[in-house]
């Protein structure tokens, strides 16, 4: 067959589950040919030398999300999917977030004007559940899931989202009912608030005091509760952002009970520590985030979840404000005291470099496990596979040339978000994507974006995903 419209040729192919020397023939933005020696193409992209990867699935980023108080994220879907695309990444899965009283339904039609004309690569949207009224649960919810919006996120503190454990057993009910998955961002709200208070009673006000506001025993106990309600109700969760050794021996317990805890960690519990949060002056507030970076054992402890299986997916949880901003990290202009710094850090463009080269450079976890983290399991995890994370006929042609043998030194001007800083300045990569494919079309390639805004498409999620594997049970310690 020939008349190809892209091929790539010459490269090594990895999927989740294999790695083949092969071209791959695209037409009508599908993966249609998979075989050496394949007929020329329009466009041909040459990947000697180079890996041919899924494009990853960045299955928790915040784009352009409403915030109160006078914040404002500094990506929104044209910047946010720019940096994505360069960094290897072509679906990002953000959050349509309803504020306490509004109607749902608005959230998301408003999340889907924000988005309108503006992305590079191709999104679904999360929904986050912050009032879970009887319209929400029995009308809009389920309307909502049909409508390819088929998982939310529940917070177990910010007072502003944050549900309490009877209305977290509403929604699981209801996501058990419906098929749909529920995120919980786990930490004890009480406890955050208590510490928060007695650090500012003493004076201690500093980001580094974050940290300290927010220790590992808050999110261990956040997590055992998320995983008894979800006991309760028999339905499976996912355990977002898990930082720590505390919250997956809470997880290898439940899953050693054959519970169906998923679980998801992100770059900065990897690479970072709360020693990030200390920096010069008002620096550690680039480092903010929730839960934030331990130390490194707990790196460790996340990178052995990587390798055994503990964990499903690695997500950036990119969630960007500028630093030298009075609608960012130094809100109104001040170094204000840690309660008040916007939590979140951005991550969307190098979650897949710092991931490749520490974690297969650097022996710690195989190339398909790279594949499967990034892409095929977000992929199937919200409903998205086999049209997105991975390479196979039929299959969109999203797509990551990746040179395993480029060595970049991470600083925030080879990035292309909209965030001042990056948290991994200085960090050395071996590891990058040259060329990225969305749907058969090049949007990044040698250094040049190429991928107009408003070429992304809204992905409808299925619901429910039979494709969804049941977690690994893997042996508590
Ligand atoms: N914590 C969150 O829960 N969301 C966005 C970023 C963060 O730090
Ligand atoms: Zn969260
Ligand atoms: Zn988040």
């Amino acid at each position: 067959m020939g008349g190809y419209d892209v091929v790539i040729r010459n490269g090594t192919v990895a999927t989740a589950s294999d790695v083949m020397q092969c071209d791959v023939g695209i037409a009508g933005g599908k993966v249609v040919a998979l075989a050496r020696e394949l007929g020329k193409g329009a466009i041909e992209v040459d990947a000697a030398r180079k890996l041919v990867l899924p494009g990853g699935v960045d299955a928790h980023v915040h784009l352009d999300q409403p915030m109160p108080g006078g914040v404002q994220m500094a990506d929104d879907f044209e910047s946010g999917t720019r940096s994505a695309a360069c960094g290897g990444t072509t679906t990002v899965i953000p959050f349509a977030a309803q504020e306490k009283g509004q109607s749902l339904m608005a959230a998301v039609e408003d999340y889907h004007r924000r988005a309108s004309g503006k992305a590079v690569v191709d999104y679904a949207f999360h929904l986050i559940v912050s009032d879970p009224t009887e319209t929400v649960l029995r009308e809009e919810l389920p309307e909502l899931f049909r409508q390819g919006c088929t998982s939310f996120k529940v917070y177990m503190t910010y007072d502003r989202v944050r549900l309490n454990d009877r209305q977290m057993l509403d929604v699981l009910a209801l996501a058990r009912r419906e098929g749909a998955l529920t995120m919980v961002h786990a930490e004890n709200s009480d406890s955050i608030g208590w510490l928060t208070e007695l650090l500012e009673r003493a004076g201690k006000t500093a980001p580094k005091y974050h940290a300290a506001s927010h220790p590992p025993a808050i999110e261990r106990e956040a997590t055992h509760r998320a995983i008894m309600l979800s006991e309760l109700v028999d339905v499976p969760i996912l355990i977002v952002h898990v930082s720590g050794p505390e919250a997956i021996e809470q997880i290898r317990w439940a899953r050693a009970r054959g519970m169906r805890i998923y679980a998801e960690t992100c770059p900065q519990y990897l690479f970072l520590t709360a020693g990030d949060l200390e920096g010069e002056g008002f620096e550690g507030a680039k480092c903010v985030c929730s839960p934030p970076p331990r130390d490194k054992a707990s790196q460790e402890a996340v990178w052995d979840g990587l390798a055994d299986g503990l964990f499903n997916i690695v997500s950036s949880d990119h969630a960007p404000f500028r630093y030298e901003d009075p609608k960012g990290k130094k809100l109104g202009g001040r170094d204000v005291a840690f309660r008040y710094i916007p939590n979140g850090i951005p991550g969307v463009e190098t979650r897949m470099p710092l991931l490749y080269s520490a974690g297969v450079g650097g022996g710690r976890i195989s190339l398909n496990r790279f594949v499967a983290l990034t892409a095929t399991d977000p992929a199937k995890m919200y409903g998205l596979y086999p049209r997105k994370g991975t390479i196979a006929i039929g299959a969109d042609a999203d797509i990551a040339v990746w040179d395993p043998n480029k060595e970049v030194t991470i600083t925030n001007s080879v990035l292309h978000h909209n965030v001042d800083y990056t948290p991994y300045e200085g960090i050395k990569v071996k590891g990058w994507p040259v060329t990225t494919l969305s749907r058969g079309e090049v949007v990044w390639d040698n250094g040049r974006v190429t991928g107009k805004p408003g070429r992304g498409r809204f992905l409808k999620c299925e619901l429910p995903d039979p494709a969804r594997p049941k977690p690994a049970r893997t042996v508590s310690r």
